[in-house]
């Protein structure tokens, strides 16, 4: 019996928003994802799974901070200590664009009982009588054929499984639209060979693309595209092919339905969104649009009001989208746009008898978008 502990996407070093953890004083979307691994290391210490696989995207970036790799080699320490073989690949998220770099993954590659594939080629390793055939992340798509026309089995191996690291391109494509994410193959249907398992990593959500190749999803959400995603790892009987999932608690996340605002004043907007807070989206990550919001209304609504009335979440995300005029849409994000908004509104909302204006918005609006020249 061989049980594995399927994880990835574990982003360490992830940090957004500008809002502190009160215990650690570290931003508190990075804390987060400390605390969603430190889930899923708990979890290999009472699971206790023969060997634990991880498939790529360790850390978000390919120059972690320093507390990022603490964190990491201080788990991967204890695993080794243990003597639970762990078999990791690098993801696109921390392979660095230049080989000159180096990787992160040399240091993680010093631990005994540590397997990393990590260099843009195809390695298999031997683990207590299993094979693990390993594709991680490649930047050039010759290299990615490479590595896939080099797997081969080896004929003694009690079982095998697969790793790689990037977006399904079989009958159906599942990719996160990152600019340097890697398509994959069907790996069986491409390879002609079964495997006992193809452990997949990079798409955010856990999803069973084939009978037996699955990704595990991630272990917390980089992105608002991600809510309703659930968050954990899987647990994997090699003997049976046996999957089961188990869900980690991390910072709930909601995508609100859009608020038509077709004909409301703000005041009537205001009573509709006290309508949509929810006692669930406490200290949530809570994406809300506005669209089809008159000019009229637009000028009078203030934002201020509207984080009020989402004052116990953690962070809301506003998307504005203005009433239509033929083809021109304004588009109105809190996170960048806003002080051009702001400035836009200002400007409506004074009397200037000596000024021109249309000039001064103009000026404002390139100062405060940074486009172009003044
Ligand atoms: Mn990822």
């Amino acid at each position: 019996m061989v049980k594995l502990l399927h994880f990835s996407d574990t982003h360490l070093g992830y940090a957004e928003y500008n809002r502190i953890d009160p215990v650690t004083g570290i931003n508190q979307r990075e804390q987060d994802f400390y605390n969603a691994w430190q889930q899923v290391i708990d979890a290999i210490f009472i699971h206790h799974p023969d060997i634990v696989v991880h498939t790529g995207d360790l850390f978000h970036t390919p120059r972690p901070s320093n507390r990022a790799i603490r964190i990491a080699l201080e788990s991967i320490q204890k695993i080794s200590e243990a003597g639970i073989p762990l078999v990791i690949i690098s993801g696109n998220h921390e392979t660095p664009r230049i080989k000159a770099t180096g990787s992160i993954f040399e240091s993680i590659a010093l631990f005994n009982n540590v397997y990393t594939a990590y260099n843009s080629v195809y390695e298999r390793f031997r683990v207590k009588g299993c094979d693990f055939h390993c594709v991680p992340h490649c930047s050039l798509s010759e290299e990615l054929e490479a590595a896939f026309a080099a797997v081969t089995l080896a004929p003694d191996a009690a079982k095998n499984v697969f790793l790689t690291h990037g977006a399904w391109s079989g009958k159906q494509v599942y990719e996160m639209g990152e600019f340097n994410e890697q398509r994959i193959p069907d790996v069986e249907g491409a390879l002609g060979i079964h495997f006992d398992y193809v452990a997949l990593g990079h798409y955010h959500k856990r999803l069973e693309v084939t009978p037996n190749a699955c990704y595990c999803g991630s272990t917390e959400r980089t992105s608002m595209n991600e809510a309703g995603n659930t968050c954990g790892y899987l647990l994997v009987d090699l003997e049976n092919g046996a999957r089961t999932y188990h869900e980690i608690n991390t910072r709930p996340m909601f995508r609100l339905p859009a608020v038509n605002c077709q004909g409301k004043t703000a005041a009537l907007i205001y009573a509709e969104l006290q309508q949509l807070m929810r006692p669930e989206m406490e200290q949530a990550m809570v994406s809300l649009t506005l669209e089809n919001i008159e000019s009229s209304a637009f000028l009078k609504l203030d934002m201020r009001e509207i984080d009020a009335i989402f004052a116990p979440v953690f962070y809301l995300q506003k998307t504005i989208l203005r009433e239509t005029t033929g083809n021109e849409q304004l588009v109105t994000g809190s996170r960048i746009e806003s002080l051009a908004v702001e400035f836009d509104r200002y400007l409506d909302s004074i009397e200037m008898p000596d000024l021109n204006k249309k000039r001064l918005r103009e000026l404002g609006l390139r100062y405060l978008t940074g486009s172009g020249q003044v």
